[in-house]
């Protein structure tokens, strides 16, 4: 038993033109692809056959650096597809809405807040909203392939900054052939493709 591939629930052209055909053939068939096969072999070498992806990433910080970034790369993927979609875009609704009005004041700062931690990652990371017991959202930003499941710093804190509902990949190789460096242009796209019923599922799930 080993960890798949997640197909995509589009074609790669159908994210057009906010994302790229080209660039979403090779992030999900090349990038992704490799971070699953890298985490299939890590999991292999360190024994750990049968564990979730979250129990595997709760424990990173006791193995080498391969299993923490392909762990990582392969989860935070997943999200990532996950929540895009051809018919995204627009707001949330329901408790996820409530509970971005009020930790944030509004969705309008809930987007501006976001976009600003995601353009100020500085290097390769993602910029992440996470949902924490109780309901409460917030941001947070990581550096190449960590994620707040893991057991290592985020946020400067061990552990704490929830679960991620929404995760941007703002490596180049997610944008640099359609926007080349103007991040900020690309992660205003970004909001054009969210689908915010999966993100209200998440939120569901894991509050
Ligand atoms: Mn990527």
């Amino acid at each position: 038993m080993s960890f798949e591939l997640p197909k995509l629930g589009y074609a790669p052209h159908e994210l057009e033109p906010h994302m790229d055909t080209r660039t979403v053939e090779i992030h999900h068939g090349k990038h992704h692809a490799a971070y699953t096969a890298k985490l299939n072999a890590a999991v292999k070498e360190y024994s750990l056959e049968g564990k979730s992806i979250e129990e595997i990433l709760s424990g990173v910080s006791g193995y080498p650096s391969a299993l923490r970034n392909n762990a990582g790369g392969y989860y935070n993927h997943n999200l990532f597809w996950k929540v895009l979609s051809p018919r995204g875009g627009g707001k949330p609704q329901g408790a996820l809405a409530t509970a971005i009005d009020t930790d944030f004041g509004s969705f309008e700062a809930f987007v501006e807040k976001f976009s600003a931690v995601a353009t100020a990652r500085f290097g390769s990371g993602w910029a992440w909203c996470c949902v924490h017991k109780g309901g409460k959202v917030s941001l947070c930003d990581t550096p190449n392939q960590d994620n707040p499941l893991m057991d290592v710093e985020c946020c400067g804190k061990p552990v704490g900054c929830g679960t991620p509902i929404l995760g941007l990949d703002v490596w180049e190789h997610a944008y640099y052939l359609q926007y080349q460096n103007r991040r900020p242009d690309y992660i205003k796209a970004f909001f054009n493709m969210i689908d915010w019923s999966v993100v209200s599922e998440l939120y569901q799930k894991h509050k």
